[in-house]
Formats: C-alpha cells, structure tokens, sequence
C-alpha cells in the first residue's frame, strides 16, 4: 500500500488500463453469460443509493417494505402475489437458502435431495455445506429430469427433489408438473430453479410460446428461485428466492436481538446485504413493467432463433436442440467440443463448454451484428473441419 494518496485520475487511469483483459459486454464478444450489462435506469437507482444496509432492518424497514413489494411482484410472474423472501446476492445463494429450509423442514427424515444431473454447481455447494446427499438422476429424450428416475430414487430419507426451469446447459425446462405431483404424493419439499427461466418463461408464455408450467400454480413448489440479475437486467448482486408461505421461509430464521430495532431476525446467508440491489430491482419491474420485459424477452428469442436457422448453412456445425429459451447448444458431429471451443476462442469469442456442446446465451446485450460476425467465424471452422485441419 502507498503512504500518501494517489490523485484520483491516476488511479483512473490505471485502472482503465490495467483491466484491458476483461471483456465488456458491448465487445460483442460475450455469448455465453447468463449476465448482461444493467439497464441504465437500474444503474442510476443503485448508485443513488449505495450506503442502505437491508441487513439493518431497523435501519431501513422502507427498503424492507420495498423489498416485500419487489417480491410480491415476483410472486405475480410466479403467479402467487403473497410469496414471502427476499432478493439476496445471486442464484446460488437462493439455492443453498431453499436447501438450507428443506433440510429445517424435514429434519427428522433424513438428508437426499434428488437433484437432476443439469443441476446448477450451486447445488454441489449446498450438499457439502449442509450435508445433503444430492442424487443426481439422468434425462429423457428432451433432455429433462426423467420422472421414472425420480420414481425409482426416492426413499425413506428423500427430504427434497429440485427441478430447473431455464437450465444452466440449454435453457431445458424440466417437468415440474409431474415433480409437483411426486412431492404432494410423497410429502417432499419441491424447489425450482428458475434463476435464469424465472425472468423469461411467462413473458414468452404471454407470447404464445408453448412452454412447461413451472410456477406456484403448481401446489407442491415450495420456493422459486428467480434472479434479477441474469435476464432481469438488474446489477449484480441480485437474485431472487420466493417461498409459498412466510412459515417455510421463517424454517431458517436467526434472531438478532441487539440491532436497531424493526424484524430483528435474519432469513437469509449474508448479513450486511445491499439495499441498493434490492431498490434496483423494485426500480426497474416498474419501470419496464410486463411490456418492457415482454419486448425484451421477444428480442432474445427472436435473435435466438435467427441464429439457430443459420448454424446449419455453416456446414458441418449444428444446433443440438431446437432452443427452448434463449440459450443455444452447438457442435460438430466430427470434432469434439473442446476443439470447436478452442477455435472459437481463439478468435475472441467467449462462449460456454459443457461435456456435450458449445452453450450460446443470447442476453439483452447481443446484436444481429455480433451473431453474423459468428458465423461468418463458425463457417471458417466448418470450412477447416471439411479439409480436416483437426486430428
Ligand atoms: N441456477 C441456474 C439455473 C444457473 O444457471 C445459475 C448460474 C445459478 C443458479 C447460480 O446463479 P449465480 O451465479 O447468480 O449464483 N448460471 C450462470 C452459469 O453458470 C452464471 C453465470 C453468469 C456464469 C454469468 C458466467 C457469467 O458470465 O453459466
């Protein structure tokens, strides 16, 4: 550390410079980032209020009630306006909260969580950090949870199943219909995750899209989580866990007797927590409303889909799927991903690797420029492919 201060410019300017590596999302280079550059009304809410600690509820019980509010608008998406929680730092926090709360709830029974094997890592961190035996099942046709799997996995220590509405590898919806029919039949605590499909699923819904239902109409959801800042267009840290009652939500309340007065109590992981986070997103549902989320949504999906009818014209590259959200798999059937993926790289793409495909997010920040400069690129490799440039 320096003795004296440096003049702020300075600093400036070393900053400027010395984060050359990182890749901003106008670069046009980032299309595998479940994240997106914040809308600019939702930049300025946050900066205006950066010193509010939700963490101190006596200290801000209105950011409190704004928070209750921003969740009761969440519950509307989900379609159950009286949902109880609380915007916390991101997805996985949500998640490790909804398994914390499944494991208060059942205590007694035992410790399995039936996960699918496209559960988020965030749920990896939550079994070592609670103890939970996660037992992963495999998939269907469509790639999601096989329900005959779940069948055959439950016993007489399952305490939750997780189904993922949106997810992490390909934008899959599992069938939480048939889930929610196994928990009521079972008595098992049902969590969705819906951080990245939250934000999306009933807008498109609402377009006419024929999607799985996934949310609270479904009696046996228990929690949702469903992140602002992924396809909400919020700041990070911002993410969303949604519970049918204030009990369940309660099943992890710690109290906290010497604060400045108001809830006194904590129910989620962080203590100090950013309020600015929480207005940003109260801020921006009612600035862009249904419509403005709706039009945002309708963009993705359509530059989606532009993208997915032109893979297959590069040759020897193609979509794994037909997308079902706006996230994309692609690969070749004669190299591997992992080289695929190193050519794209090579060339200053930054997109996703998972076992089987390429994954392609196409956020808010994503232009039909930046998608035709990538297959002007995928096509050079498919080209390279046909002369068998690759071992
Ligand atoms: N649930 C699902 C379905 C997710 O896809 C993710 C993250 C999480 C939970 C956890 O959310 P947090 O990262 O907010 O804790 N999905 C993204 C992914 O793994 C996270 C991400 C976002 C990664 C932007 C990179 C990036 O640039 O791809």
């Amino acid at each position: 550390m320096n003795e004296n201060g440096i003049p702020k410019q300075q600093i400036i300017n070393e900053l400027e410079d010395r984060l050359r590596d990182d890749i901003p999302f106008d670069s046009g280079r980032i299309l595998g980032s479940m994240c997106t550059a914040p809308h600019l009304f939702a930049r300025e809410i946050f900066s205006r209020y950066l010193e509010k600690n939700i963490g101190d509820p006596g200290l801000c019980s209105s950011t409190r009630l704004l928070e209750n509010e921003a969740i009761g608008m969440l519950g509307e998406l989900l379609y159950h306006r009286g949902a109880s929680g609380y915007i916390v730092t991101g997805g996985t926090e949500a998640n490790i909260l909804a398994m914390w709360t499944a494991l208060k709830a059942y205590k007694n029974r035992g410790n399995e969580v039936i996960v699918p094997v496209t559960a988020h890592f965030s749920f990896d961190k939550a079994g070592d950090m609670l103890g939970l035996k996660l037992v992963k099942v495999g998939l269907n046709d469509r790639n999601q949870m096989d329900i005959g799997e779940v069948k055959k996995a439950i016993n007489g220590k399952t305490i939750a199943l997780v189904g993922v509405a949106g997810s992490t590898d390909l934008g899959i919806i599992d069938p939480i219909t048939a889930l929610s029919e196994i928990a009521q039949e079972n008595d098992l605590y049902l969590h969705v995750d819906a951080a990245f499909g939250g934000y999306v699923i009933p807008f498109l819904k609402d377009l006419g899209y024929a999607l799985e239902d996934f949310d609270f109409r479904l009696p046996g959801v228990q929690s949702i989580t469903i992140d602002p800042h992924k396809m909400g267009l919020s700041p990070i840290p911002a993410g969303g866990i949604l519970y049918r009652s204030r009990k369940l939500s309660e099943a992890v309340l710690v109290k906290v007797p010497y604060l400045s007065g108001g809830e006194n109590a904590h129910a989620t992981i962080v203590g100090t927590r950013s309020g600015a986070a929480v207005l940003s997103v109260w801020a921006l549902l009612k600035y862009l409303g249904i419509s403005g989320y709706k039009k945002n949504v309708e963009k993705c999906m359509d530059l989606t889909f532009y993208l997915k009818d032109r893979i297959a014209e590069t040759g020897d590259i193609e979509a794994v799927m037909n997308p079902v959200l706006n996230v994309i798999g692609i690969a070749s059937p004669t190299i591997g991903p992992d080289i695929l993926s190193n050519e794209l790289r090579k060339r200053g793409w930054a997109i996703s690797l998972f076992s089987g495909h390429i994954r392609i997010v196409i956020m808010p920040h994503v232009r039909k420029s930046h998608i035709d400069r990538f297959l002007k690129d995928l096509k050079e490799i498919a080209a390279l492919i046909k002369e068998r440039k690759f071992g």
